[in-house]
């Protein structure tokens, strides 16, 4: 009993100083029917989703995930509890989804992003002509890390430990090297210019 009460102890302790990192990508993809639909109207195909940037099992430290849809949709709460997490729907229309994840070590607490669904390309006109004329799918990604702030001793394994998912190419709709390039020109030139100023 004292061997194992002091495991609990230790395990639940919090390793100061330790960080770790776990990037992910969240958004949506979403497509046109081609048409309005006649019996509700809607007119997209979308998906919604949370996923590693890396290829490993975030199931290893993540507990649920839920998305919180717009009230329009019957069960708006829609919570998975292993990977993929992702919902896929149709709608006719763009709004906020809340999504929020919940972890395995109980200590953490859940993290929340809001992510803003994307049906329509920016800038361009929601007919049904510049629609069709517009095909592919829609993306709205984004890169983002998860940080865990000195972890305790019963989740670090979990956290440092996760299996691949899936052999063969692991990809993603954004080319994310080319975007941190990219992000990072226009950081120095918006520095550049402040400077000037
Ligand atoms: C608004 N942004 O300002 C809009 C709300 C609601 C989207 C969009 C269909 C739901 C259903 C749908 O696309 N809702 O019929 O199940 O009001």
């Amino acid at each position: 009993f004292r061997l194992i009460m002091a495991d609990l102890l230790d395990g639940g302790a919090r390793q100061k100083g330790v960080y770790i990192i776990k990037p992910i990508v969240y958004g949506n993809v979403s497509k046109y029917f081609g048409k309005k639909r006649e019996e509700d109207g809607h007119t997209h195909q979308w998906t919604v989703y949370v996923k590693p940037y890396n290829n490993e099992d975030m199931s290893a430290y993540v507990k649920k995930v839920n998305f919180k849809l717009h009230d329009s949709y019957a069960n708006a709460n829609r919570t998975l509890t292993k990977p993929p997490y992702e919902v896929t729907e149709t709608g006719w229309g763009e709004f906020e989804i809340v999504i929020k994840i919940y972890f395995q070590d109980p200590v953490e607490r859940p993290v929340t992003i809001y992510h803003v669904l994307k049906l329509f390309q920016a800038g361009q006109p929601t007919d049904h002509n510049s629609l069709m004329k517009n095909q592919r799918t829609v993306v709205s990604e984004f890169y983002d890390e998860i940080i865990f702030q000195d972890p305790t001793q019963h989740i670090h394994p979990m956290l440092t430990m996760t299996r691949q998912v899936s052999l063969g190419a692991y990809k993603h709709e954004t080319d994310f090297e080319e975007k941190k390039k990219t992000s990072l020109e226009d950081i120095k030139t918006a520095r550049a210019k402040v400077q000037a100023e």
